[in-house]
């Protein structure tokens, strides 16, 4: 065996498995990982000016890739700092490892600098958080963590590791001849399951098949489509399964729920007798009032982690599978069971409400109304652009108009929602797909909660563009006043000394080596982006395109219904009916 520094041992096992990015920023407590790190040919880092823009530019590089995202820091604080990240890769099942340093071992109970118990903070926002004692665990706990972060749902795990474990020198056991990466089971489905499965879509007259983010994560939109093509069944992707199935494609049915929804969606999902979930959560915001979603209709729940099922609500079946493995089995038997099926009444019905239930988007109001913006970006972009977008009026927005055609080009940070995450996330991308344009939408707020990492972006040369939705204004909070029915104005407005519209985000831009234009007439959107476009891929730095917004707050949800139905076209009984699922902040017992 040979002998050598424990942290040259551990960037050999992450090169075995693959690692070629790694975000991070460094500290007295991490030093030696550094120093290995140095001397690596295969893995980049990008040091970071915060780490929580670590953790999440590591996860938008896993979003697009789906390798594991690795993210670096020192010890106290760094750590602390990566929970928020750590917390939203566990909400969305993304696989990242988090590396920590740590006081040596003999004082972390001495009041030692920056000596915190990051493990036991980390628990509840990670799938394992461990600290490593002994130099001699080292190079099979990080095996260990990648197999942790990959297997079932994936998700992140924290390693913290003591300076003097560090510091090691010892014969170690790194061979990768004899111990590569640790295999795991993808659970396969149970065919009995499957069959039943295949029978319930066949008896029903309505079926939707209803796609998550698990379906993205498996790689498994191909498989889902062939199905549904097969057996002429609708699918309406939940808003973390968008780009599931192209949105031009015939048996679209749009995305249900509160917020990030279609009328026609909710609509359809109304009219539907059996529902095929297959990785997805049954978020809160996705099924609003749980009586009215479940109605009659059956369900079938199909997902990689048995503590899922039956978790927000009995289906009448559940299915514990891989979710490629789940639709190659049931595409298989459907072939078995059915020739391929022609459109019949409810593929017309689809595709009557889906041409007829939209929301109007031309307005030439100014200050630019949203709905606006998103009609010029849909026009603008391609099918291959990657959107990125975070929490707030404009990202719902984002959900309801942005238009998607492929998996893993539209990414967010769906269940935890932190504010911010769209700049460093937006690294990442860029760097997993270098040949794809990625596209940040961000509202201002968002923009300017973890804006330092345009910096890093500007600093490594990683172009992309921010489409910015500014109303000054943090117009989802603003919502609030209808709920409550309170005034918070004075508060939440932060309009700048010189302005009314908050900071210059322009001039931010350009204060860290980026780009920014200013845009307050729709007619110039499309000018602007084809700017930015060029403009960053020539100077390989970000380049923001600001749209001065309307203040507008009540357009997006629900608690408006009155307000979307002036530029909407009626549909009989729709109002009640979409009302329930889409109004009000849902009750669970
Ligand atoms: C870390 C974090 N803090 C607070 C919130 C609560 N929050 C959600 S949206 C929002 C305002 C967002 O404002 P902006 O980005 O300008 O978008 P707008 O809603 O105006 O479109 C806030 C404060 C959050 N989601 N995340």
């Amino acid at each position: 065996m040979p002998r050598m520094d424990v942290m040259d041992a551990v960037v050999k096992v992450m090169e075995d498995e693959g690692v070629e990015v790694a975000f991070g920023v460094p500290g007295a407590a991490i030093l030696p990982l550094y120093k290995a790190l140095s001397k690596s040919k295969q893995i980049r880092h990008y040091s970071v000016r915060h780490e929580e823009g670590g953790t999440h530019a590591a996860d938008g590089y896993t979003r697009v890739t789906g390798k594991v995202g690795i993210n670096i820091g020192t010890s106290g604080p760094a750590g602390t700092n990566m929970i928020t990240g750590l917390y939203t890769c566990l909400a969305d099942s993304i696989p990242q490892i988090c590396i920590t340093g740590q006081a040596p071992t003999n004082v972390l109970h001495k009041e030692a600098f920056q000596a915190v118990d990051i493990v036991e903070i980390a628990k509840p926002v990670t799938k394992w958080a461990v600290q490593v004692r002994e130099p001699g665990q080292l190079t099979w706990t990080f095996r260990e963590a990648f197999r942790i972060a990959q297997e079932g749902r994936p998700g992140p795990v924290l390693i913290d590791l003591p300076l003097d474990v560090q510091k090691a020198e010892m014969e170690i056991d790194f061979d990768p001849l004899r111990g590569g990466p640790l295999a795991f089971e993808k659970p396969r489905p149970n065919p009995n399951a499957i069959r039943e499965a295949v029978e319930m879509i066949l008896e029903a007259e309505r079926p939707v098949m209803m796609p998550g983010g698990g379906v993205i994560i498996a790689d498994a939109s191909e498989e889902l489509v062939e199905l549904a093509e097969h057996l002429q069944v609708p699918v309406s992707p939940t808003y973390m399964g968008k780009g599931a199935i192209p949105e031009d494609h015939p048996l679209y049915m749009g995305i249900v729920g509160l917020q990030t929804s279609q009328r026609f969606a909710n609509a359809l999902f109304l009219e539907s007798d059996l529902v095929v979930g297959i990785g997805n959560r049954w978020a809160e915001r996705h099924t609003g009032d749980l009586n009215v979603y479940r109605g009659d209709r059956k369900f079938v729940h199909i997902d990689i982690d048995p503590r899922q099922i039956s978790r927000v609500f009995r289906p009448d079946l559940g299915l514990v599978s891989d979710a490629k493995l789940a639709l190659e089995a049931m595409l298989d038997t459907a072939r078995d069971m059915t020739g391929g099926r022609e459109p019949g009444a409810w593929v017309e019905r689809v595709d009557e409400l889906r041409s007829t239930l939209l929301r109007k988007t031309d307005f030439d109001d100014v200050p630019v109304k949203p709905q606006r913006a998103y009609r010029e970006m849909n026009e603008f972009f391609d099918e291959d652009t990657i959107f990125v977008t975070a929490i707030g009026l404009y990202q719902i927005f984002s959900g309801q108009f942005q238009k998607t055609y492929k998996p893993r080009h539209y990414l967010c940070c769906g269940q935890a929602g932190p504010l911010g995450w769209e700049v460093p996330a937006c690294i990442g991308a860029k760097l997993g797909k270098p040949d794809n344009l990625v596209v940040g939408v961000v509202g201002d707020y968002s923009f300017q909660f973890l804006m330092e990492e345009i910096a890093v972006a500007c600093q490594y040369r990683v172009p992309y563009v921010i489409v910015m939705l500014n109303n000054a204004y943090m117009g989802l909070i603003r919502q609030g006043e209808l709920t409550y029915d309170m005034n918070f104005a004075v508060d939440l407005a932060y309009d700048g000394p010189d302005s009314d519209y908050g900071i210059d985000n322009v001039k931010v831009m350009e204060a860290m080596g980026a780009l920014g234009r200013r845009v307050r007439n729709p007619e110039d959107i499309q000018d602007a982006l084809a700017w930015a476009v060029q403009a960053s891929e020539e100077r390989r730095v970000p380049a923001l395109v600001e749209i001065m917004c309307e203040r507008e707050v009540n357009a997006a949800m629900g608690l408006s219904l009155d307000k979307i139905n002036e530029y909407e076209p009626k549909f009989d009984g729709i109002e009640e009916l979409a009302g329930q699922i889409v109004g009000g902040v849902p009750e669970r017992d």
